[in-house]
């Protein structure tokens, strides 16, 4: 079934930067995704995430597209491709899509950061961003932080904070149950939070960028031949692999992240 966004849904993107989709993943998808990441981590051992960047305190995987049918789905969902056209415009790619899970008593946060340390520009936002919940987001447990408002700010928080890391006044936790979806305007003040359970705090992000940015990850050079050829004409506009404008912005530039350490 088509979802149409209702305006209180555009509002709340337009206007606070984010919105929370309840429900998304039922419970037979969200086993799916939860038995394909652990093995995948499995499988790539010390080598994990390693396609985009490792990150201490937390677990990656990147380049998923590439490690399954079951993650093919989540990017070519029509709720998430309507909420990412409402904040893109309609000319929009996949930028990446990874794992992160914040690692039990982990004792540490992600600096506040917009993604790709991108402004908004004259044409619009240029990010956007989803984080699938595969654990419930709780306070203790590594929720995302965001400080509501803040994509339209103008600055980037590395230059309108003394200190990025610290506890904003404004910030907030997004909270959820397993199964529920972040849509989240990536110029969005935002960043992991500590995990001080025992448990890890497991999510996906699916991330995207507008036309005439390049992919975080270059998904042609990305995706094994197999895969390509195996892929929907929707996929393949989705992961722009026949757009040779993409070719040009993505081969020498991708790879970049909100926050480089
Ligand atoms: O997983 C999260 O809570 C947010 C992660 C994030 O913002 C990032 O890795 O850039």
């Amino acid at each position: 079934m088509l979802f149409v966004m209702t305006e209180e849904q555009i509002r709340q993107l337009q206007v606070e930067g984010y919105l929370i989709l309840t429900g998304v993943i039922d419970a037979a998808w969200l086993e799916a995704l939860r038995t394909a990441t652990a093995r995948q981590l499995d499988l790539e051992g010390e080598n994990a995430g390693a396609e985009f960047r490792k990150e201490e305190n937390a677990q990656r995987l990147a380049n998923l597209v590439d490690k399954g049918q079951v993650f093919q789905q989540v990017i070519c969902h029509s709720e998430l491709l309507e909420a990412a056209g409402a904040v893109l415009g309609p000319d929009f790619k996949l930028g990446s899509l990874n794992y992160r899970a914040a690692e039990p008593l982990s004792n540490s946060s992600q600096p506040l950061h917009c993604d790709m340390g991108l402004l908004p520009d004259a044409k619009g936002n240029a990010v956007f961003n989803s984080i699938w919940l595969l654990d419930h987001f709780t306070p203790e447990n590594g929720a995302t932080r965001f400080v509501p408002g803040s994509h339209v700010s103008g600055k980037l928080p590395q230059q309108a904070l003394r200190d990025p890391w610290a506890a904003h006044p404004e910030e907030r936790l997004a909270l959820g149950a397993a199964g529920d979806v972040i849509l989240m305007n990536a110029h969005l003040w935002h960043g992991g939070t500590a995990n001080r359970t025992a448990a890890p705090r497991r999510s996906l992000h699916a991330f995207f960028v507008r036309g005439d940015q390049p992919q975080q990850q270059y998904q042609k050079r990305l995706l094994r031949p197999e895969t390509q050829a195996s892929l929907s004409e929707e996929l393949r506009r989705i992961l722009a692999l026949d757009d040779e404008r993409n070719d040009a912005l993505s081969l020498q530039s991708s790879g970049r992240s909100g926050f480089l350490r």
